[in-house]
């Protein structure tokens, strides 16, 4: 029997409304139902949405340093269930083992960051223009943080995002990915477990067409935090910011990797094979695309292919697996779609493109891990994000046509040149337009403590991670305290002019 889930709101454990469920299944296994949750509508949010709003004023009103303890016991609640979790969440979503370790050891870090930043939040002190009047900032909440995750990273995701809104002071509505709502449901045990009060974490299980939209569109939730693809965060943009919400967006990447000819190849070798086919390439982080410079474009793409075709493809709770299935039919069948449009446009593809039936593999949804060569700027492979194991790979004749190439695309999220020459580096740190750049290094593995976010279409504007996240989830108060005594106007007082 699957196990049975539910919603958590107003500190109970609750069915949707409707009475309406859906099925989780394991992408690496079909037939293997992980769990039956509540598939919910509006009237669950609007519920969530009440309980997060009576919770509010009491939860915010508690000293930071004691919303950061509950935090910090959080966090050692899931060193402990660590190894559970990860095979929960390898059950549920797909990747590897080593890979849900790190996800699970991401929520952990974002929680001891927050523990500690508990006792900082630093404001600004500085003097003012008059005499005897000192200004300072503080930062407060912003009241009900509607929290929208996806499925690649379910544990570290909604940590960066439900922590920080939590350590502020704001009450949370949350709705995980429909693909990973059991990995969601321990993150909120957790936080009942480390303390949180009843109505201050509301889980809402179901569609982003029906949980999502009354989430983005209901008038009492201040903040919505969404990672995902950049159609929906676009339209979450336009319901959002009409209604004036403070919204934050992390979106699609096309990230490139610049191979230049003096870079130390085995490592840049070692890059791209953890870069692209890491995660099944699902990561909007992911390295999409590899840019060779001329002189080893035809060696180093040899090493590629004869080291990517040893990648073992399985189920990812097998130790000796390095690549697991992608996350359901739908994806996958979009992902094959794309390795036929890379076909047709007349890229040239040398390894991989199928799917990947042998063995226990034909009962879920695996790709082999696909290279396309000789891809052109303008072709759709070049251009648009897949979201799975697809790799495409472009020649460029120099340095500055491979910054070029690698500026080619609505998408800046992160970025990577291999180099052993410091002035290409220091120059490609200068002119890649990427949020993230990475120097000898994979386009992916962000540091929770580091801001994280891109450019263009990758997000407007934000960045999660560290102490730039709570610009998100707080709002900043300019405090004046004047003791002089007397009405002294700014500006007209001190005139330095006159
Ligand atoms: C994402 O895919 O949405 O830098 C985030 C990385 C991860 C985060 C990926 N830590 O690859």
């Amino acid at each position: 029997m699957a196990e049975r889930y539910y919603n958590y709101i107003d500190g109970e454990w609750v069915d949707a409304v409707s009475g309406e469920t859906f099925e989780n299944r394991n992408p690496a296994n079909w037939d293997e139902v992980i769990g039956v949750f509540p598939s919910s509508g509006k009237e669950d949010v609007y519920r969530a949405v009440e309980a997060a709003k009576k919770a509010q004023k009491e939860w915010a009103s508690l000293p930071v340093p004691e919303r950061a303890k509950i935090l910090g016991k959080a966090g050692d609640i899931m060193v402990e269930r660590k190894e559970e979790l990860a095979k929960l969440e390898t059950r549920e979503m797909g990747k590897i083992l080593k890979e849900t370790r790190g996800d699970v050891q991401e929520g952990i870090d974002t929680l001891y960051y927050a523990f500690g930043e508990g006792r900082r939040l630093f404001g600004v002190t500085t003097p003012s223009e008059l005499r005897d009047k000192i200004a300072y900032t503080i930062v407060k909440p912003v009241g009900i943080a509607g929290l929208i995750t996806p499925w690649n990273f379910p544990m570290a995701i909604p940590c960066w995002k439900m922590v920080p809104a939590l350590l502020l002071g704001n009450t949370v509505v949350f709705k995980p990915a429909s693909d990973t709502p059991a990995t969601a449901t321990e993150l909120v045990k957790i936080m009942i477990e480390a303390g949180v009060p009843k109505g201050v974490v509301n889980i809402v299980h179901g569609t982003g067409s029906r949980v999502g939209e009354a989430i983005i569109s209901h008038p009492d939730i201040g903040v919505i935090s969404f990672t995902g693809s950049s159609a929906i965060g676009s339209r979450i943009a336009e319901v959002a910011g009409k209604m004036l919400k403070k919204v934050s967006l992390e979106l699609g990447g096309k990230n490139p990797q610049i191979v230049m000819d003096d870079a130390d190849l085995e490592l840049a070798l070692e890059g791209v094979l953890w870069g692209a086919f890491g995660t099944t390439g699902q990561r909007c982080t992911a390295t999409s695309r590899l840019i060779l410079h001329e002189p080893i474009y035809d060696k180093f793409i040899e090493m590629l292919v004869e080291r990517a075709k040893q990648l073992k493809i399985g189920n990812g709770l097998d130790e000796s697996v390095d690549m697991g299935p992608v996350i359901n039919e739908g994806q996958m069948n979009k992902i094959l779609e794309y390795i036929e449009i890379g076909k047709n446009e007349g890229a040239k593809p040398i390894l991989g493109g199928k799917r990947y039936t042998e063995g226990e593999c034909s009962k879920g949804w695996f790709i082999e891990p696909t290279i396309f060569i000789d891809v052109q700027p303008e072709m759709r492979i070049f251009q648009e994000e897949i979201f799975g194991p697809v790799l495409s790979v472009t020649k460029a004749k120099d340095f500055d046509h491979a910054i070029e190439l690698a500026n080619n695309s609505t998408y800046g999220l992160s970025s990577s040149i291999y180099t052993t020459d410091l002035r290409k580096a220091m120059k490609a740190i200068e002119l890649l337009e990427a949020g993230i750049t990475y120097v000898n290094a994979p386009t992916i593995g962000a540091e929770c403590h580091l801001p994280f976010g891109g450019v263009k279409n990758t997000g407007n504007g934000h960045r999660e991670g560290g102490k730039w996240v709570y610009e998100i989830f707080g709002e900043i108060k300019t405090v004046y305290v004047d003791y002089s005594g007397k009405l002294q106007k700014a500006q007209i007082d001190t005139d330095l002019n006159k």
